[in-house]
């Protein structure tokens, strides 16, 4: 098997929920991931042999993110400071719209968004809806669109744009930037840029859960970060209300 395909072939199922190598359980059991409070390392790495020995869709599990200090604090010269959580609030709503080309990578960049979600406490069997579109020119209509809908908090938008040796790839790549930068401003709805934009496969792959981790887990967890410091700051009347609201 080419390295390639290999590495395509690691890509596991959707939502984190079916057993695999790079399932949280087995972040746990490595050590890669804080450890729950009352666990223990030996008790994770038994978790995660179980899992490994059957392939059976997993119960469901609390969000293993802890929460960061969601609550406003103040500086020293009494200003307000604060941060989203980190911690989706429950019924958060994500739209993650998905790029077709070069699907051997957005894929990849899929399965980890939708794992880092649940690790964030989002429920994606209820609240989460993916979309897919031919290419990464085409996520800013999809992704305003969704956003104006009002029935959701977060979109995340993914692709693939690998340079090749065409010059299509700084049209490709700068329409969806700030096409998806002009969505979220228009909205008031974070839209979160989770395209890659790359002179090779390869290093698309290393992007996408290969050595430089997955860039659709770390859009996953900015969706959550923003979808929860606009809805407090709405809260107190401090944030414009989202498009429609
Ligand atoms: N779309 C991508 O998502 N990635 C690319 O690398 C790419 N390249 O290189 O051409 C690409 N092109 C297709 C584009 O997104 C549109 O789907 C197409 O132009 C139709 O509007």
């Amino acid at each position: 098997m080419s390295s390639l395909a290999a590495r395509a072939s690691s890509g596991a199922a959707a939502c984190g929920r079916v057993a695999s190598a790079a399932s949280p359980v087995s972040r746990l059991a490595a050590g890669l991931l804080p450890l729950p409070s009352g666990s223990s390392r030996p008790a994770a790495a038994a978790a995660a042999a179980a899992a490994r020995r059957s392939p059976a869709v997993l119960p469901r599990r609390a969000p293993i993110i802890a929460a960061a200090a969601a609550a406003p604090r103040r500086h020293e010269t009494g200003a307000l400071v604060r941060h989203g959580s980190k911690v989706a609030k429950p019924g958060t709503r994500v739209a993650v719209v998905v790029g077709r080309f070069n699907d051997l990578v957005t894929r990849l960049l899929l399965d980890g968004c939708l794992a880092a979600l649940e690790d964030h406490g989002v429920d994606c069997a209820a609240d989460v809806e993916v979309a897919w579109v031919p290419g990464a020119f085409e996520l800013p209509v999809a992704s305003k669109a969704m956003a104006r809908s009002g029935a959701f908090d977060a979109v995340v938008a993914i692709g693939a744009v690998v340079r090749g040796a065409t010059t299509h790839y700084d049209a490709v790549a700068g329409g969806a930037a700030s096409g998806l930068l002009g969505a979220g401003m228009d909205t008031g709805v974070p839209v979160v840029f989770g395209v890659l934009t790359c002179d090779t496969m390869e290093q698309a792959l290393d992007r996408a859960g290969g050595k430089v981790g997955n860039k659709g887990g770390e859009a996953a967890a900015t969706a959550v970060e923003m979808a929860n410091l606009l809805a407090d700051l709405r809260a107190e009347g401090k944030a414009a209300p989202a498009w429609g609201k």
